[in-house]
């Protein structure tokens, strides 16, 4: 973790979505080889995977929003790495990639993209939704901020567990991912403050591309220039992590969050990188230059994390062929079962809705094609008849 000397209060300064950001070479650290290689080839199956999510959604295999990834692959597979499989993780809408990185299959999350029932929310999420429950991804949330409240009850949760219900001491950490957009939402404030009040063992990290749709961050957000700031308000440990640098988010995430574990306190992340692509399909990009993402993209971080490989002999060019030659069939094969995927029912519209033990639907709101039926989660077609409600 860097330290920065800080501007005063009052100073704002223009920069960040025009530089690059650059750290100092990292150290490889001393894991299998096998491990360096799985966390290239999740760097490049996000990659191949957003690049078909675009082209399906030009095709209008995919419908609604459909925010890519690319760009920022090193964050989520970096700050996964660093974690354990049992710590959760929460994030917003641009979530494919967390969940590939997580260990969703490519079929889950492609059929999820298609609206199929074969997706991990059988086709009712779509792309901002991605979920998993076993591999511990609380999702995949569309309304800007509202999952960093989420992430601090899961810290709590999680706490509340291992610390007051088995009596021992915390062992997870909780990641909640947002955008630098949704940085000046209420609601990450409220969960800040609990988090430095309950000591609560969450990782905000701020995915900090530059810009929150067409709004470059300067221009929405005071102290732009150093967003920890934020984080130490609330008593939070503060990192400014290089984004575009596999290695440099491993290295810092590992360090932050087993001092998190260690200490069950939270923390704020202030993590810059870029996305390459429009906000979501339907963003020309008018607000900035072709150089100055051409400036980004000589930074790409799948190509810095290959040459750090090739360069310590752990990989050839003839590894990365095959790995990149198995991405591509990896998509594909989940591009035909998508397609091959049936749709969901219409008897399935009112299903997964309300949890079982909370009980009959209480209220009056209830449209009459339902057909009366008092207990919502669990109403089936009455007609009998799939898909004539
Ligand atoms: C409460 C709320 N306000 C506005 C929107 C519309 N909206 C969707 S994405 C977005 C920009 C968020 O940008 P950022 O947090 O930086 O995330 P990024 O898209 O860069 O990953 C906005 C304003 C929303 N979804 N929710
Ligand atoms: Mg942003």
């Amino acid at each position: 973790m860097r330290n920065f000397v800080r501007a005063p209060l009052t100073m704002s300064i223009s920069t960040s979505s025009t530089t690059p950001v650059t750290s100092q070479p990292r150290k490889l650290p001393s894991l299998p080889a096998e491990t360096l290689v799985s966390w290239l080839r999740q760097m490049h199956l996000i990659r191949e995977f957003e690049v078909r999510c675009m082209q399906s959604y030009q095709e209008k295999k995919i419908g609604g929003f459909c925010h890519v990834y690319i760009g920022q692959e090193a964050v989520a597979v970096g700050c996964t790495a660093a974690m354990k499989h049992e710590d959760p993780i929460v994030t917003a809408y641009r979530d494919h990639g967390h969940a590939l990185a997580r260990g969703m299959t490519s079929r889950a999350c492609m059929a999820e993209m298609y609206g199929k029932v074969g997706g991990c929310a059988k086709g009712k999420g779509g792309s901002m939704h991605m979920f998993d429950r076993p591999n511990n991804l609380f999702g995949g949330h569309g309304i800007v901020g509202a999952q960093t409240p989420l992430g601090a009850g899961l810290a709590f949760g999680t706490k509340y567990e291992d610390e007051v219900i088995n009596g021992g001491k915390n062992r997870r950490v909780t990641l909640a991912f947002l955008g630098d957009g949704a940085v000046n939402q209420g609601a990450f404030y409220e969960a800040m403050n609990l988090a430095g009040l309950f000591d609560l063992p969450v990782i905000f990290i701020v995915e900090n591309n530059g810009y929150s749709m067409g709004t470059a961050i300067h221009r929405g957000t005071t102290m732009s220039h150093d967003l920890t700031i934020k984080g130490r308000a609330h008593g939070l440990k503060e990192a400014t992590i290089d984004g575009m640098d596999m290695l440099a988010v491993y290295h810092d995430m590992h360090e932050l969050a087993e001092w998190c574990r260690a200490n069950s306190r939270p923390a704020f992340v202030d993590m810059k990188c870029y996305r390459y692509k429009g906000h979501s399909m339907s963003d020309p990009r008018k607000y900035r230059t072709r150089e100055e993402e051409e400036r980004h993209e000589l930074n790409d971080p799948i190509g810095k994390y290959e040459r750090a490989l090739l360069d310590h002999g752990v990989i050839t060019d003839e590894t990365i062929k095959s790995i990149m030659a198995s991405c591509r069939e990896e998509v594909r094969d989940a591009i035909q079962f998508s397609n091959e995927s049936p749709e969901p029912p219409m008897s399935d519209l009112y299903t997964d809705v309300f949890v079982e033990p909370w009980g009959r639907f209480p209220g009056s709101s209830q449209p009459d094609f339902t057909g009366g039926a008092t207990n919502v989660c669990s109403f089936r077609a009455t007609n009998g008849k799939e898909g004539l409600l």
